[in-house]
Formats: structure tokens, sequence, C-alpha cells
């Protein structure tokens, strides 16, 4: 069976409808033979016309500048006179003058010698055969390519590493939640014993075919993107060895430079995160090196008029033929990036350029290279000098215009992640990045204000901002922000903790009933606050569940402030009927329809299940003592990071923080 083309296939945002040919031109990498022939033409010309221009065009005062520069530079000094100094003109008399005019006759028979000789090797080259031609090309292109996997592959400078507390443990002493802890690990085990076995080096699994599984946003190779995702909840979990299967694979077969156009964001929050995330747990120096390697192939992304990132970017630096004619070398390189065809007026996405504070300030702190932390900054100060209808931020962003595209708003897909890393950024910083506290605390109100209404039946619900009025459909991805509003519960305005721990409640509850309202305890992807229907999805379309984690995630968060046991309860219910209903030979894969008792699957077990559901799951049955909330942040995809306790510091080049 395979995966229904309706189906989102990534994250938080609304992905195309079918895999279709790109709407954009396709680049080239390179040129064809006949053209680089062409090039070479071109270039003995110009070095002819060059040549012709210098010695056989009349005498002008532009000649003589360059003569008397070309003097300076390359004839030992000649006396002058005072007064001719002051005209700015060189008088040489007598013998030297003899002297000179030898010494410059020579210099020009020289540079002529040099210039026969190169057009003699220009067309020497053109009477080579093609496939020569190649070859020389190739064995440069080897060089080029061996020199620099060795700079890579230089370890980055050592850097003390933060206090981290609360790696392990987190075993109950309940021999009821003992078990269920167990029974999340042997989900996990299977999740990715299967993986090990059909999918291996895939980005993911199709559980039922056996075999790899991979969509659009990971580009066109096969990155292991299980693998990255999974790291962190292999180790939390203790299963060691399938954690250093994991890093071999990584160590010898992750390769980056590949000719693959790739989701900024999904990188950002599932192989950076993920990679960030298993450096600090294991401290092995590979995940660091090659979370590093990724960042900076992401970085061409951002050139873009305002700074604002595009969607997706070539991992593949474009090589400049003309510099290896002109200079030589292969050092020109440049990404190429693009925007969604399916985005509003060429717009980037809130939630996807939103969405990298975390990983980059991380990146900055690791490597002492302040690129990624002034690249998010940059995004903040812009974001922060727009008007914002309701003080709400729209969706959709236009990378060339710096102007909002559509007047949506969601705290649901495309919008989502960007509020949850306001709250976060602030967290990171151990509480003193006041300013994203400020952004987030304002972002809340226009939130609560303008998107969050109770239904009649008494659900409240966060609707979305669409053509000018509220739409009342919440998404599954909505429902994140129940654990978001417990999260920054502390700290917040006016002393409103005890309000926002109740609304992220309210949310749980809202989010518990869309699930509890189906036939297979499993919530849809959307669901509707219309009339008599109260958190049911309407349309086919929005039937779905892919294994997504956000309303476990919520059921953590709000488990780890409360303690109420209702949110365990509600867990274990959501992980029996994953095991019930998604559990297949192969692996877990998604259901089409909760709403029917008989499920049909569609065979994708996402990588998100292992990095985030499962890990939820499992945190849900620790104490919590395992990865404690003071200390650690997770990014979006769930991937612990420690705070940074930079409090008498910047990140501005003192390297004993780093
Ligand atoms: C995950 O990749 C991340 O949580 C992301 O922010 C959006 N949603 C998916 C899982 O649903």
């Amino acid at each position: 069976m395979t995966a229904p083309a309706l189906l989102p296939l990534s994250g938080r945002r609304i992905p195309p409808l079918n895999l279709g040919p790109p709407s954009f031109p396709h680049h080239r990498a390179t040129l064809r033979l006949s053209e680089k022939f062409i090039l070479l033409l071109i270039l003995s010309a110009f070095i002819t016309l060059c040549f012709g221009a210098f010695f056989f065009l009349p005498d002008s005062s532009k000649h003589k500048r360059f003569d008397l520069g070309l003097e300076d530079v390359l004839i030992p000094h000649v006396d002058s006179g005072k007064g001719a100094k002051n005209s700015g003109v060189f008088l040489i008399h007598g013998p030297d003058e003899h002297r000179h005019r030898e010494e410059e006759e020579r210099l020009r028979n020289k540079i002529r010698a040099d210039h026969e000789k190169a057009l003699e090797e220009a067309k020497e080259k053109l009477k080579k055969s093609k496939e020569e031609i190649q070859a020389e090309i190739q064995t440069e292109k080897n060089k080029v390519v061996r020199e620099k996997k060795m700079k890579e592959n230089k370890s980055l400078p050592p850097v003390p590493l933060a206090n981290l507390v609360g790696i392990s443990g987190g075993d109950p002493e309940d021999n009821n939640v003992k078990k269920k802890r167990e029974k999340i690990k042997e989900m996990m085990k299977h999740a990715w014993d299967n993986y090990r076995a059909y999918g291996w080096g895939h980005n993911e699994l199709r559980p039922i075919a056996r075999k790899g599984h991979s969509t659009n946003i990971f580009g066109s190779s096969q990155m292991g993107a299980t693998i990255v995702d999974a790291l962190d909840t292999l180790y939390i979990m203790g299963l060691h060895d399938e954690f250093r299967d994991g890093q071999n694979w990584i160590e010898n077969n992750l390769d980056f430079s590949v000719n693959s156009e790739v989701s900024v964001f999904e990188v950002n929050i599932r192989f950076i995160g993920g990679l960030l995330s298993a450096y600090y747990l294991s401290g092995e120096e590979i995940f660091k090196t090659k979370a590093v390697q990724l960042a900076e192939k992401l970085l061409p992304a951002f050139n873009t008029p305002t700074g604002i990132p595009w969607a997706m970017v070539n991992l593949k630096r474009i090589l400049l033929l003309p510099d290896v004619f002109i200079t030589g070398s292969f050092s020109s390189f440049s990404g190429v990036g693009r925007n969604w065809g399916w985005a509003s007026a060429g717009s980037s996405i809130l939630a996807e350029f939103g969405t990298l504070h975390m990983e980059f300030v991380h990146l900055s702190y690791l490597t002492g290279n302040l690129v990624y932390y002034n690249k998010v900054m940059h995004i903040r100060k812009l974001l922060q000098k727009m008007d914002r209808p309701n003080g709400l931020y729209p969706n959709y962003l236009n990378p060339r215009t710096g102007r909002w595209g559509q007047y949506h708003t969601s705290v649901g897909g495309l919008g989502d992640s960007f509020y949850e890393y306001l709250l976060k950024a602030w967290l990171m910083s151990d509480k003193t990045d006041h300013e994203a506290r400020k952004i987030d605390d304002d972002a809340i109100e226009a939130i609560e204000k303008h998107l969050i209404k109770k239904s009649r039946g008494g659900l409240v619900f966060i609707g979305e901002w669409k053509n000018g009025h509220l739409e009342k459909k919440m998404g599954h991805l909505a429902c994140f922000a129940g654990g978001m509003f417990a999260l920054g519960a502390d700290g917040s305005r006016k002393d409103k903790a005890g309000h926002y721990l109740e609304l992220g409640a309210e949310i749980a509850r809202t989010c518990h009933e869309s699930y509890d309202r189906t036939a297979l305890k499993l919530g849809p992807e959307s669901f509707k606050f219309d009339g008599a229907v109260e958190a049911v999805a309407v349309r086919q379309a929005e039937k779905y569940y892919i294994l997504r984690p956000e309303v476990i995630e919520t059921y953590w968060y709000l488990w780890r402030f409360t303690h109420d046991p209702r949110y365990r309860q509600w867990g274990w219910e959501a992980a029996l009927a994953i095991e019930k209903h998604c559990r297949v030979r192969g692996g877990f894969s998604g259901i089409k329809d909760v709403y029917s008792s008989t499920p049909t699957h569609d065979d994708v077990q996402q990588s998100f299940f292992l990095a985030e559901t499962l890990k939820y799951l499992y945190l849900l049955f620790s104490n919590d003592d395992l990865l404690p909330l003071d200390h650690w942040v997770f990014n979006t995809e769930a991937h612990p990071l420690p705070v940074l306790h930079l409090a008498n510091t910047t990140l501005s080049g003192n390297p004993a923080v780093r």
C-alpha cells in the first residue's frame, strides 16, 4: 500500500499536494563541454585583445599612467628632482636614462613572451580531445574535493561542555509506571529495528512495503533522517548499541555534498537539532562536526535582499566555472535557494524562517562563529520593525520585498513553532534574553485576544485568522500550544502564571476530546467547532493521523507542571491506540481515517515518531530528574538542548564561554 497523495508528508506546514516537477527551472551545476570550449576561445581572444591594446594602441595619458604604475612596482627606484616630483612626473637623466630604457625594453619583451606562451598553451588545450580535457577537469575537481574534505573533517576547537544535568535515569519507583515506560521503550525498539532492517540509510521507512521512503523536504538523497532524528531518544532510553550503530552510520555515510534541494526548516530542526542534541548527550565530537558542516550549507539560503531565508536550498554549492579558467581555482561556490511554489506571493513561511533561533545560537556558542547568531538576530529585528495586524504575525513574508503576503495567522501549521521559539529563546538564555520574553508576551496576548475562543460546549480552542475572519478550526499541530502556555506560565506578565497554566490545561482537554471522539481514539489532523460539531473533523481530507506528537507533548508538559494523573492516563490511552492501530509487522504506520473502525494505513513511519512521539511518551512515564526543564529546552522536534548559562558573558568572542 502506498501513502495517500493527500496526506502531508512533512511537519507543521502545508506541503505541496503532489510531488510533480518543481515549478522553478532546474539549475544545471556544470557547463557542457561545448560551452567550455566556447569559453576557452573567448578567453584567448580576450588575452589577444588586451595584448594588442596595451602595446599597439597610440600613446595616451591613460597608457602613461599605467606605464608609470608598472615602473613603480617593477623597476628599482630612480632618483627624481624635487620640483619634478611635485608636478607628479618622474624625470630620468644621462646613463640612468639609458639603463632605464634597456630595462623597460627587457620587461616589454618578457611580457610579450609570457602572453605568447599563454596563447600557445590555450591553443594546445584546444587541440586536446574532449576526454583529455574532461580528465584534467576531473583531476582538478577531485583535488579540490579532497582538500575540502580534509578541511571539513578537522575537528573544531575544544569547548568546555555546559554543566549537563539529568541525561540519564528518571527510573520511576512505581511498578505500574515502570511497566508502561518499558512498553514505550519496546515500541521504540520495534520502530528502530524495522527501520534498521528495511530502511537503513533512507530518510524514512515504509513499514508495510518494508522499504525505504522519503519526501521532498529531505531533497533527493538518502540522508538517514530517521537515524539522526532518533539518536537522542535512543540515548535517553539507554539503547546504547543502537545509538552506536547510528553514530557509525553518521560517521561513515552522512554526506552533505549532494546535489539535493532540502527544506531549510526541516533540516534545521531534525538534523542540526538532532546532531546537536546527540553531541550534548554523548559528548561525541563527530555530531558537532556534522552539525556545523550542515549549517554552513544552509547559509546561502539567507542570501536574499532582506536576509529572510528561502524555504529551500541546494546543498551542493554551484561551481562558477569561469573561475577555473581565470584564476585556476575552484574557490567560488554559491548555494541556490527558492521558495515553495504553493506559498502566497513567493513568500517564505513564518514557522520556517522563525524556527532557527535555538539551533543557530547553539552553533555560535559551540563554534565561536557569530555568523549563525547574527542571522537569527537579524530576522528578529526585521520582524520587530514591521507592522503587525492586531499584533499578530501573518504566516507569509516575501524575502525579496520584505512585505507580508496574505494576512493569514495561525498557531497551527505555518505559524506554530515561530511562537514556540520566542518563548524558548528566552528559556535557553537562562531567562536573560528579555527582548525575546517581551516579544513573546506581546504575541501571546494577541493570540489570546484574537484567536482563542470557547465553544458552545465549553471547549477552549485556537482558531485561525483567514481573510478577515476567524475560522473555527484547530489543527493537531496547534495542540502543542497547551504545553507552550504551561511552559511560559512562570515569568509571564502581571503574574498571570496561574492563568496560563489553566489555559494550557484547557487546550490539553480540548485536544484530548479530539482523540476521544474518534473510533480509534487517535486524533484527526484538524477539527472543527461549528454548531453542533465540536472537536471533530468534517472533511475527509482532515481525518488522518500520521503519528504526530503534539497532543502527547502537551500532556507531558502539563504532567511536569501539575503532576495531575489525568495526563499520564491520557498519554497511556494514546500509546495503547498507537500500539493497537498503527503497529504493523514492519514498524508503525499512520492511519487514513481515525473515524473508521477498520483502519487503513498510509504506510509511512515518520521520523518524528521516533524523535518526538515516543520520546514524550517515555518522559511522561519517567521521573522529572530525566532532562529537567530548568536545564534543558526542547527544540520543536523534541531534541533537548542545554540552557546556556551566559549571564556574565556575551556570545561575541569570549572563548571562555564556549
Ligand atoms: C515535527 O516535525 C515538528 O514538531 C515540527 O515543528 C512540526 N511538526 C512535526 C510533527 O508533527
